[in-house]
C-alpha cells in the first residue's frame, strides 16, 4: 500500500497509518484493497480503485475522452450492458470495435444510452480490469417508478483480489504458475485479508426509509455470494432490466452482472451489519469462507418500527443454477428465471425500427472442440485481427473463404 503523501502505508483497526506520521492518515486518496502489506502496481482510470462512477440520464449524448497514460500498454474502455445500437465503433472491444488507445494516444467515446439502468466500464484489453481498471456507469431514468432519492442510492462493485495479480504476473497468468483462487473480496475497492483489520467499505442508512443498492460483479472469473445476513434483499432490477420486486436472502451474481436491490429498513435493527461475500467453487458452487467483508451502518430514523419476518431458516437464493441447491437443505433455489419483467414503458425503444421480422427459419449447428490444442468453433478457431474489422473491414487479412466443417482454419 502506498499514499502519495505518505509513502508507504499499513492497516490497523480499520485504519491506515503512515510510519511518518504520528498518526491515522486520511484514507480516502489511498487505495488499501484489503490492506496486505506489499506494495504493487495498479492499472487505473483517473487514479482511484474503483475507478470515478459516471451517472447520465438516458438518451443523454455523453463524451468520455480517454488519454492513455501508460508506457508501453494500449488500452480501450468498453461499457458494459450498453447496447450502442447506434454506435458500435464505441463498443471499446479492442482489435474488433476499434483499434486499441496506444500510449500517448486519446480517444474519444461519444455515444447515447438508451435504457437505463445499472452498467460499468473496464478496460477491454488482456487483464487490465483485474488490476483496476474498471468503474460504475450508472443511466438514470428520466421516470422512475418510485423515485428514491438520489443520496439514498450506493453502488456495491465486488471483485475477487489476488496479491499476484500483478501486471507482471498477470502477463504469465495462463501459465497457470501459481494459484488463482482469490485472497479475498473487495466492496468498492476495500476489503480486508484475513486478520488486518483495513478500512472497508460502510454504508450509512437510516432505519425507516428506502434505499438502492446497485450491486455489480466487477471480476472476472469467480461465481460470488452476496448476502447482509438478518436482512432481506428485495430486488427490483437486474442487468438494466427492471422485474416485478423479488425478496431474497442471497444473490449468486457471476462476472459482470449487475443486480438492483432495495432493503426496506423497517425491520432493521439500529445497529452495524456485516456484508458479507463468498466464493462459490464448481461443481457443486460449493460455498467458501466469507472474504469479502463490508458494514452496513442503520443509525437511527424517522421510525421505530420493528417489523418481524418470520425466520423459518431457510433462505430464498437468487440466481441459483439448479432447482434444488446441492446438499443445502436451507436453501431455496430462485433461478433468475422466476424473475419477472416489468411492463416497460420503454418498450417502443425495442420495435421493431432496427431488426427486420422475418418467417425465415434457420437451424445452426455449433461444434466446440479442441483439435491440436486450439478451442474451436466449426473447426475455426479465433485469431486476432490487425485491424479493426469495423472500422476497417477491409484491411483485416484473416479471410475465411477456406474454412470449412471438416477442415481446421488457422
Ligand atoms: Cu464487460
Amino acid at each position: 500500500m502506498n499514499g502519495k503523501e505518505f509513502g508507504q502505508v499499513y492497516a490497523k483497526e480499520r485504519q491506515l497509518f503512515s510510519p511518518k506520521e504520528n498518526g491515522p492518515v486520511p484514507i480516502d486518496n489511498i487505495i488499501s484493497a484489503d490492506g496486505w502489506n506489499l506494495t504493487r502496481n495498479l492499472l487505473t482510470a483517473n487514479g482511484t480503485m474503483p475507478g470515478p462512477s459516471i451517472f447520465i440520464y438516458q438518451n443523454q449524448t455523453i463524451t468520455v475522452i480517454v488519454n492513455n497514460l501508460l508506457i508501453n500498454e494500449a488500452v480501450t474502455i468498453h461499457w458494459h450492458g450498453i447496447d450502442q445500437l447506434k454506435h458500435p465503433a464505441m463498443d471499446g472491444v479492442a482489435f474488433v470495435s476499434q483499434c486499441p488507445i496506444m500510449p500517448g494516444q486519446s480517444f474519444n467515446y461519444t455515444f447515447q444510452p438508451r435504457f437505463g439502468g445499472s452498467y460499468w466500464y473496464h478496460s477491454h484489453v488482456g487483464n487490465q480490469r483485474d488490476m483496476g481498471l474498471y468503474g460504475a456507469f450508472i443511466v438514470l431514468r428520466k421516470k422512475e417508478r418510485l423515485p428514491i432519492p438520489f443520496m439514498n442510492q450506493h453502488i456495491l462493485q465486488i471483485q475477487e483480489w489476488n496479491h499476484q495479480y500483478d501486471t507482471m504476473a498477470l502477463l504469465d497468468l495462463n501459465d497457470k504458475l501459481y494459484d488463482t483462487s482469490p485472497h479475498s473480496i473487495l466492496i468498492n475497492g476495500r476489503g480486508q485479508f484475513k486478520d488486518i483489520l483495513a478500512p472497508i467499505e460502510t454504508f450509512n442508512v437510516r432505519k425507516g426509509s428506502r434505499y438502492l443498492f446497485r450491486l455489480i460483479a466487477v471480476g472476472s472469473h469467480r461465481t460470488l455470494l452476496f448476502s447482509i445476513p438478518g436482512l432481506k434483499l428485495n430486488v427490483v432490477e437486474t442487468d438494466g432490466f427492471e422485474v416485478v420486486a423479488n425478496e431474497v436472502d442471497k444473490i449468486i451474481i457471476f462476472p459482470a452482472e449487475r443486480y438492483d436491490f432495495e432493503i426496506d429498513l423497517d425491520y432493521a435493527e439500529e445497529r452495524i451489519y456485516n456484508i458479507t461475500v463468498s466464493v462459490l467453487s464448481s461443481p457443486n458452487l460449493t460455498i467458501g469462507d466469507n472474504i469479502g467483508l463490508g458494514f452496513l451502518n442503520v443509525q437511527k430514523g424517522d421510525s421505530s418500527a420493528l417489523k418481524v419476518y418470520t425466520n423459518d431458516n431457510k433462505f430464498r437464493v437468487l440466481n441459483c443454477p439448479f432447482q434444488i441447491y446441492p446438499q443445502r437443505k436451507n436453501f431455496i433455489c430462485v433461478p433468475v428465471t422466476d424473475l419477472k419483467s416489468l411492463e416497460n414503458i420503454e418498450d417502443d425503444d425495442f420495435n421493431v425500427k432496427y431488426v427486420k421480422e422475418t418467417n425465415e427459419k434457420a437451424l445452426h449447428f455449433l461444434n466446440f472442440g479442441f483439435p491440436s490444442g486450439n478451442s474451436s468453433i466449426n473447426g475455426r478457431i479465433f485469431r486476432w485481427p490487425t485491424v479493426a474489422p469495423l472500422t476497417q473491414p477491409f484491411e483485416t487479412d484473416t479471410d475465411c473463404n477456406g474454412c470449412t466443417d471438416e477442415n481446421l482454419y488457422m
